[in-house]
């Protein structure tokens, strides 16, 4: 707890290529809103786009990682949906509209734990005006899932992927959860893919 800290920032230095980032990286949701998502590539860090161009590549670990909050329609999302930071890196989550929470799936936060063990857990509470920040600073190497409070059930959910964790140790790539929904299983099984590829390419 004592790591993570509310902090409010000029929002319009963010809000623009944070809205062009977001509809790039949701291609196959469901919001059936697909003519206005062509792709721009304005984005700052533009390196993890070269491997492969999917802008869901999870690069090399960096001291710091922006997520941007994101309600699109009916579409809830993080974005990008995984980041990697060194330990000890910092990420900042920002809410571009609606209201939001990024909440560890931690016992302190009454969930399974889907964290390495030890490693602290964090609860931003909702944030509910454009331009919010919550930011925590992760101590402990692994793989880390959280989710959106209101918007669980709905496949709000990210991942953090710490240093170069051993996959085989991590409990939050192990099967999901039985006792959650299915639209939850499934979104933490996609994470999963997706950080277990972006592991196995690092070892
Ligand atoms: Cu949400």
């Amino acid at each position: 707890m004592t790591n993570s800290l509310f902090t409010r920032r000029q929002v319009l230095q963010l809000t623009g290529g944070a809205a062009a980032v977001g509809l790039a990286g949701c291609t196959g949701n469901q919001s059936g809103d697909d003519s206005g998502s062509e792709p721009t590539t304005s984005a700052e860090s533009g390196h993890s786009e070269e491997e492969g161009g999917h802008s869901e590549g999870v690069g090399e670990p960096t001291d710091t990682a922006e997520v941007t909050m994101i309600t699109e329609g009916e579409d809830y999302h993080f974005e990008p949906h995984v980041v990697r930071v060194t330990v000890g890196g910092t990420v900042t989550w920002t809410n571009e509209n609606g209201s939001h929470s990024t909440t560890a799936y931690h016992p302190d936060n009454d969930q399974p734990q889907l964290v390495p063990d030890g490693a602290a857990s964090w609860n931003s509470g909702i944030l509910s005006e454009q331009g919010m920040t919550f930011e925590h600073t992760f101590e402990t190497e692994g793989v880390y899932h959280y989710y959106c409070t209101p918007h669980e059930s709905l496949g709000m959910i990210g991942s953090i992927i710490v240093g170069d964790p051993n996959p085989d140790e991590q409990v939050a790539l192990e099967e999901p959860p039985a006792d959650k929904s299915d639209q939850v299983r499934e979104k933490l099984k996609e994470l999963n893919t997706t950080i277990s590829e972006a592991l196995g390419d690092s070892h």
